[in-house]
């Protein structure tokens, strides 16, 4: 029988990923597109899938190898003739790129979709590059010196219910410490050195010293047995959920947040908005106040421009984006996602339009690549279309900025000699308190209001 090499597909770009769980062993059956390794780099977690069904023959990769573009996984021995490099490409056995998509976990459900499986060349549960590289824990390299473990296809990275790569493994092995009770401050609550390091510290009476800033140190909230108050179901959280909160976790905890409110009178926008609504039929597209906002924080952005900056060099300076690519939440059954739409300056408010209807409609289907979730300076999260007068927004590190948006309702507004009604839109920008201070939040907060207000600035 055919035996066929898969290797890793385009992951997006990501560089020296790490294999953090063998998926498959020598000798098991496999389907087409069935994930063989999850790979991890600093952007994305990612199952590389089987190019054909078979059965695993060979495993050429160890849990805490790094691997690139093309490097070989594994030898699968087919079980009809059928590949996709076949079918695709006369038996090249290249594989298709693979499109790393998007089944949240942020930003994305990604388990359940999983579990249910989709057929997707690569899941992958993105966090945004700028949140991984702000990570202050950074996961423990995969370093070539280091022997990996002894090749163990069903050892995973998470066994015992603990995420952690070999070589912290190892060095709890060499400490005696038990994993289990380590809180893991790395991508998915994955335990890396430092974690070690801040718990032997504590062994060892050094609590009080335990620096606050990695969000090691803080008690842990203690399990509860709800069985015995009644009848439970325990289901297991996506990937994309576990993602999502690891980076919601890591912000609240490194980032100091403030977040200011005000409310933009779009009364007008509303009307010129509503106006436009036959052309949008005619251009086969739908005109949200979305690509409004979007268009209203690039010039707040340009107007304020420490809002498009990053903290570098450990908080030494500051990364200025020449740059417009604002990320957009989106609520997908299966968690948060956040595609990021780029140079919003230079596009117009149709191309914005349509834009976020294919962006919000591949993070749903779970299409969304990598790179289409990375490079964001701001990020706006818009809960208009569910509800609610105002919310706190988490940064979305390591931005220094987010925009809530929350329902738009008409209110009386004095105007000096009676009450009219204004349609008044509540937004929330919470901000990174080491990087913005009050007066640049409430500069753009202002601004952003006076440009939603007047819609005609926008242009100039
Ligand atoms: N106030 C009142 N109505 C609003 C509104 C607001 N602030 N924002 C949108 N709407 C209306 C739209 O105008 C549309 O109605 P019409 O068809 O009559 O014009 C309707 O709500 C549905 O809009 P939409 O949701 O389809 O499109 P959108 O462009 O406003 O938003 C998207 C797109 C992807 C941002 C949104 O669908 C979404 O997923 N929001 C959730 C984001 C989220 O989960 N944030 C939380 C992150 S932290 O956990």
């Amino acid at each position: 029988m055919a035996k066929e090499q898969v290797t890793v597909p385009d992951i997006g770009g990501a560089e020296g990923a790490e294999v953090i769980e063998l998926l498959v062993a020598v000798g098991d059956e496999v389907e087409m597109d069935q994930g063989l390794i999850v790979l991890e780099s600093d952007k994305a977690s990612m199952e590389i899938p089987s190019t054909v069904a078979g059965r695993v023959v060979e495993l050429l990769v160890t849990e805490g190898q790094e691997l690139a573009e093309g490097a070989p996984v594994a030898v699968i021995e087919a079980v009809s003739g059928a590949t996709d490099s076949e079918e695709s490409a006369g038996g090249d056995s290249a594989p298709e790129p693979a499109e790393a998509p998007v089944s949240v976990e942020p930003s994305a459900g990604g388990e359940s979709a999983e579990t249910a499986g989709e057929e997707r060349p690569a899941e992958s549960a993105v966090e945004s590059d700028q949140a991984a590289s702000n990570e202050t824990a950074s996961p423990e390299p995969a370093t070539a010196a280091e022997p990996p473990p002894s090749p163990q296809p069903q050892a995973s990275t998470k066994a015992g219910g603990v995420y952690a790569g070999p070589a912290v493994r190892k060095l709890a092995r060499e400490f005696g410490i038990d994993l289990e009770k380590v809180s893991g401050t790395g991508p998915r609550g994955r335990v890396v050195k430092e974690d070690l390091h801040q718990y032997v510290q504590r062994s060892l009476g050094g609590q009080a010293a335990a620096p606050v800033a990695g969000g090691t140190g803080i008690p842990p909230v203690p399990e509860v047995d709800f069985t015995a108050f009644g009848e439970v179901e325990v289901v297991e959280r996506s990937k994309l959920d576990k993602l999502t909160a690891a980076n919601m976790h890591r912000s609240w905890l490194n980032l100091p947040h403030v977040t200011q409110f005000d409310e933009a009178d779009i009364t007008e926008l509303e009307t010129f908005r509503t106006s436009l609504k036959p052309e949008a039929e005619e251009r086969g597209t739908k005109l949200t106040p979305m690509p409004f906002l979007l268009k209203a924080c690039a010039v707040a952005l340009r107007d304020n421009p420490r809002f498009s900056s990053s903290l570098v060099n450990g908080g030494e300076g500051l990364a200025q984006k020449r740059y417009c690519h604002i990320g957009m939440a989106v609520d997908t059954p299966v968690g948060l996602m956040v595609p990021v739409i780029r140079d919003v300056d230079r596009k117009t408010i149709w191309e914005l339009a349509e834009e976020v209807i294919v962006m919000a409609g591949k993070a749903r289907d779970r299409k969304l690549s990598p790179a289409e979730m990375q490079g964001g300076c701001f990020t706006i999260s818009s809960l208009g279309n569910i509800g609610g007068n105002g919310f706190t927004p988490i940064v979305n590190a390591p931005e220094v900025g987010i925009l809530g948006v929350s329902r738009a309702q008409i209110k009386p507004v004095w105007d000096g000699t009676g009450f009219q009604p204004r349609k008044l839109l509540p937004l929330s920008l919470s901000y990174d308190h080491r990087v913005i201070n009050g007066g640049d939040a409430g500069r753009f907060l202002t601004r952003l209001v006076a440009l939603l207000g007047d819609i005609r600035q926008l242009v100039m």
